[in-house]
């Protein structure tokens, strides 16, 4: 839009450019059209979307790997509700994100004017699923907003932030100071547990050393030391390492913090806090730390965890630390600082550290009893479970070390969890604290378009696929050599099975029948593979290896051979 006067919108495009993102996700509508006037002539690259679920999910995939939030453009009304999913997996899996969304104009928020796109409530809306929901009301706070909550949605616990901006200010030209504050923010989650010592900045130096010091004098006097880390770790897994390290403790990852440590270290018990043989191990410790883990259900499972006084928990929510009253010596504080604290005053006490025998051997014994407890703590029929054992094999040796699995809420992804190694952190992706089906095509889309030169292998089930299917033309028309397997056991395999043990014969809703992956494919001008999950052997792996090399991506379909009335089953034949 050359020769234009600087108007709200064009300081919009001005801000993001600031930002450096590489790519920004959405789509377009009369709303927010001013906006993208603007995107014409900037330098940002834009990813069109089919839904914008599919720009949330993108920038969710892109900030999980990059830990930078990833950014989506919207409109108010239809796609900012449509935005909210993937908002609220950002905001239950601390990824940070940024949400930008346009509002009907100023004036007639909250009047009932049934202007089109109306809502009453947006920010109200999304404060509830993200740090903070901001509505800038004047051209000249555009920049400073946008700033503010990209910085936000990045610090202490990672998080989606939303800022809206009314069609009048995306209008208006500046004219006034630009300097000042952003607007008010609806929603920030940060405060302090009574219970945990707090270390902050309102606190002298010396209080904050002397409850490091207390914490690590705990550590080193213990006599059998494990970690639980979570995603709240990551951004320390330099520290977290070192900590290990220094103390020989046992660590064990829940799914967002897979890969802190790499998963090959003799004493990592990966991500296997839902085992029972993990829980007994655990119980044997004299001290568990739990650094940025939120220790909830989906961390856990059925598994029973009571650590009472022998927890030790570090993590910036008060409301996790109030979930274990009994912790003791608790640390309401960011990771990294009181990580590398701990690990400071470790090495000045030296002499003190407790030396511990190895407990290499506990480590391997509980590995290999996971492998037996395998079928009963995910519910797979063991035929099924050596097929997706298979399966994953194979696609761990096709896939380049420096690759990354993405997926969704699916049979394979639950035997992942613990079975897929990772070396190191955002290597394996997963939703797991919200648990929203049709995440994994569309995050794997938005890692390849921030790095195309990642390998991503996508996983989902045939329910979860068609969730956000139409994102294939995304993957499609970016070029993107995108290998996607579909485990197609024909339905939503996961719920039936839980409908099967409540009443054996008798379901309902879960029977789905797939359409024709095949034609679907060529629809989309993606290649497509086929195979029975009975016979995944070379030819699978090699297969694999050939759509890392494709300029558009290969839909794989796996048949699931047992629990499917036909081996191959064709939407075709459903008429
Ligand atoms: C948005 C959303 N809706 C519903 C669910 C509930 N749900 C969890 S797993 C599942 C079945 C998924 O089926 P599919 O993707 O085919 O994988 P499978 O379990 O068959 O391996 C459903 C419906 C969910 N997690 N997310």
């Amino acid at each position: 839009m050359e020769g234009s006067a600087i108007t709200g919108a064009a300081e919009v495009v001005h801000s993001l450019e600031k930002l450096e993102a590489p790519c920004i996700f959405g789509i377009p509508g009369i709303h927010n059209l001013d906006i993208y006037d603007y995107l014409i002539d900037s330098k940002l690259r834009h990813i069109t979307s089919r839904n914008e679920s599919g720009a949330g999910f993108m920038a969710l995939g892109a900030g999980r790997v990059t830990g930078k939030a990833g950014i989506a453009l919207v409109i108010t009304g239809p796609g900012l509700t449509n935005t909210m999913t993937p908002m609220a997996e950002a905001y239950h899996d601390c990824i940070p994100m940024l949400v930008i969304s346009s509002q009907i104009p100023s004036t007639l928020i909250g009047g009932h004017s049934r202007f089109l796109h109306e809502l009453e409530n947006s920010t109200g809306m999304t404060a509830s699923i993200s740090k903070a929901a901001w509505r800038v009301e004047q051209a000249e706070k555009i920049e400073s907003t946008i700033i503010a909550a990209y910085e936000l949605a990045h610090s202490g616990r990672p998080g989606p932030v939303h800022v809206e901006i009314p069609l009048d200010v995306l209008q208006a030209q500046l004219i006034g100071d630009k300097s000042g504050s952003h607007g008010d923010i609806t929603r920030l989650g940060e405060g302090s547990a009574p219970s945990a010592q707090y270390v902050s900045a309102r606190k002298t130096p010396a209080q904050n050393e002397k409850i490091i010091h207390s914490a690590a004098e705990k550590i080193g006097r213990s006599q059998r030391l494990a970690l639980i880390c979570g995603g709240g770790s990551i951004k320390s897994a330099g520290e977290v390492q070192k900590l290990q390290e220094l103390t020989g403790a046992v660590i064990i990852t829940t799914a967002a913090g897979k890969g802190v440590i790499s998963e090959d270290n003799p004493l990592s018990l990966g991500t296997r806090l839902h085992f029972s043989g993990t829980a007994q191990l655990l119980e044997s410790m004299d001290l568990v730390v739990a650094v940025g883990s939120q220790l909830s259900a989906t961390d856990l499972w059925d598994s029973q965890l009571d650590l009472g006084r022998k927890l030790m928990l570090i993590n910036l929510e008060e409301g996790i630390l109030q979930r274990f009253p009994h912790s003791e010596g608790s640390i309401q504080a960011d990771a990294a600082g009181v990580l590398r604290g701990i690990n400071n005053r470790l090495e000045q006490l030296n002499q003190q550290v407790v030396k511990r025998p190895s407990m290499a051997a506990e480590v391997r014994a509980v590995k290999k009893h996971s492998q037996m407890e395998l079928n009963v703590v995910t519910g797979i029929p063991k035929g099924e479970l050596s097929r997706i054992q298979h399966m994953l094999e194979e696609l761990r040796a096709a896939l380049p070390s420096e690759g990354v699995c993405v997926t969704d809420m699916t049979t394979p992804a639950y035997v992942a969890l613990s079975e897929w190694r990772v070396e190191k952190p955002g290597k394996f992706l997963h939703p797991v604290g919200f648990g929203a089906l049709g995440y994994a095509l569309p995050a794997g889309i938005g890692i390849k378009a921030d790095h195309p030169e990642v390998p991503v292998v996508v996983i989902a089930g045939d329910g979860g696929f068609q969730f956000t299917l139409q994102e294939l033309a995304v993957a499609t028309e970016q070029h993107q050599g995108l290998p996607i397997i579909i485990w197609n056991n024909r339905g939503y395999g996961e719920i039936r099975k839980t409908e099967e043990l409540r009443h054996p014969g008798q379901r309902i809703a879960v029977d789905l029948a797939p359409p024709n992956f095949e034609l679907l494919s060529a629809a989309y001008g993606a290649d497509y593979r086929s195979f029975s999950s009975s016979d995944l052997g070379k030819a699978f792996r090699y297969a694999i290896e050939q759509a890392f090399e494709q300029n558009r991506p290969t839909i794989v379909e796996i048949v699931e051979s047992g629990n499917v009335e036909a081996e191959i089953f064709k939407g075709a034949e459903t008429e």
